[in-house]
C-alpha cells in the first residue's frame, strides 16, 4: 500500500488526577493523534508525547512538525507491503522516536484493518488477559498516598508502583509496604539519582520491591551496571533502553535484571517485539509500561502486553484510572484478577469517539501525497 494522507492533531485530555513525578507534574495528556489513510483504508496510532522533554527529548509541537515535516512524507515515498517496513524506511532517522511509533502504530493498525485480523495475532500476542497495575505519582504526604493506594487495591488492582525521589523514597515505600504486606510493590525514580546514592537506595532492598525502575540518568547503562552490583532488589529500565541494541548493552553489561518496554519509547512496535525476544533469550522478563496513553494507544499497549514474555503485570490500568471521559466508546475495565481481556476483534478494539476526539483537539494538520 502506499499512504494517501496523514492527519495530525494534539489533543489536551484533562487527567482524573494531577500525575507527579521526580521531575514533572501533568494535569492532562498532551498526546498527539495520527490517522492515515490509504485505500478507503483508515489507520490510527498514538504519539504519547509530553509537552516538555522531561520524560525523553521530544515535546508536541515538535511531534507535530516532525510527522509534518519529515516523517510522513518519507513515509509516502515508500511502498509498504508489511508494517515492518516502517522500521526500515525510518533507519535513517536518529532519534525522535515517539513521532516515528505514532506513524508506525497507525501503519499496523492499518494492516490489521485490511486483513481484518486483530492486532494481537499480528504481534504474535498469545494471552487472553493481561496482568495490570497503577502507577502512583508522588503525593502532599504519606496520609494522602496511603489513602490513594488504598483506593487502587480497593478497585482491585494487585500491583502498585510508587514514584519516588529524594526526600520522597524510603518512608513511602515502608508505609505502604507495612500497610499491605502482600502486594506486588515496585518504585520509579525517573532517573533522578546518581552513583553516590547507591547506599541510600539500598536501603529499599529490605521491602521485598519486585524492581526498581530507571533510578540513574536517562541516557545513562554503564552506572547503572554499577549500582545494580550493591543492590538486591532488581534494576528495570525504562528511559535508556530507545532501541533494540540500548536492550542488548544493558543485557551484555547486566545493567538491569528486568526491562519495561513503552513501544512509543523504541519507535513502535517492530522494535518493541525485537527487545521483547531478545529479553526472553537472556531471561530477562519485561513489562508493558504506559504513557497514560488514551483509549488508542492504551488498546495497543494491552496486544503487545499479551506476548509470552511480557511475565510482571503492566501500566496499563483501566481507562476510568486516567479519564473521566476518553476518546474511545469502549473503555477496558478490570477484571477482578487484576487484568484487562485482550480483544480478540479487529486490530486493536479501540473504537473512536469521534465527537469527543474534536473536542479535545487543540488543533491539527493535513499532509497529502
Ligand atoms: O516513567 O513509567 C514512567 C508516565 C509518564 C511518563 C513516564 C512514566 C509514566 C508512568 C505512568 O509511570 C504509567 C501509566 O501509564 O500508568
Ligand atoms: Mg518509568
Amino acid at each position: 500500500m502506499r499512504i494517501e494522507q496523514v492527519d495530525v492533531r494534539r489533543i489536551h485530555l484533562p487527567y482524573v488526577t494531577p500525575f507527579e513525578t521526580s521531575g514533572w507534574r501533568e494535569e492532562g495528556s498532551h498526546a498527539v493523534i495520527v490517522r492515515i489513510m490509504a485505500d478507503g483504508i483508515e489507520g490510527w496510532g498514538e504519539a504519547p508525547v509530553g509537552p516538555s522533554p522531561w520524560y525523553n527529548e521530544e515535546t508536541t509541537a515538535g511531534v507535530m512538525m516532525m510527522i509534518r515535516d519529515v516523517l510522513a512524507p518519507m513515509l509516502m515515498q515508500h511502498d509498504i507491503n508489511e508494517p515492518q517496513d516502517v522500521q526500515r524506511i525510518f533507519a535513517p532517522v536518529r532519534a525522535n522516536r515517539m513521532a516515528q511509533a505514532g506513524l508506525e502504530f497507525a501503519v499496523w493498525d492499518w494492516f490489521a484493518r485490511a486483513r481484518q485480523q486483530s492486532l494481537q495475532s499480528m504481534l504474535g500476542g498469545t494471552r487472553e488477559r493481561i496482568s495490570v497495575g497503577v502507577s502512583v505519582g508522588i503525593q502532599s504526604d504519606l496520609d494522602t498516598l496511603l489513602h490513594v493506594v488504598g483506593g487502587y487495591i480497593d478497585n482491585g488492582y494487585h500491583r502498585i508502583k510508587l514514584k519516588i525521589k529524594p526526600g520522597w523514597d524510603i518512608e513511602p515505600t515502608r508505609v505502604v509496604r507495612e500497610t499491605w504486606p502482600n502486594i506486588l510493590l515496585q518504585v520509579d525514580a525517573n532517573s533522578i539519582y546518581t552513583l553516590d546514592d547507591a547506599e541510600h537506595l539500598a536501603q529499599l532492598d529490605e521491602f521485598g520491591l519486585l524492581l526498581i525502575e530507571q533510578p540513574l540518568a536517562h541516557d545513562d547503562i554503564i552506572d547503572h551496571a554499577k549500582l545494580q552490583r550493591a543492590l538486591q532488589t532488581p534494576i528495570c529500565l525504562d528511559e535508556s533502553i530507545v532501541s533494540p541494541d540500548h536492550a542488548r548493552w544493558a543485557i551484555e553489561l547486566r545493567a538491569c535484571g528486568v526491562i519495561n518496554i513503552k513501544p512509543a519509547r523504541v519507535g513502535g512496535f517492530a522494535a518493541s517485539v525485537q527487545i521483547h525476544d531478545m529479553a526472553q533469550a537472556a531471561d530477562i522478563p519485561v513489562w508493558c509500561g504506559g504513557m497514560l496513553e488514551s483509549g488508542i494507544g492504551r488498546a495497543a499497549n494491552v496486544a503487545l502486553a499479551s506476548l509470552p514474555n511480557f511475565v510482571l503485570p503492566g501500566d496499563v490500568s483501566a481507562n476510568a484510572r486516567y479519564y473521566a471521559r476518553d476518546i474511545v466508546t469502549n473503555p477496558f475495565v478490570l477484571n477482578d484478577d487484576s487484568t484487562l481481556t485482550v480483544p480478540t476483534g479487529i486490530a486493536s478494539g479501540a473504537e473512536i469517539d469521534h465527537e469527543y476526539l474534536d473536542a479535545v483537539t487543540v488543533d491539527r494538520l493535513v499532509v497529502r501525497l
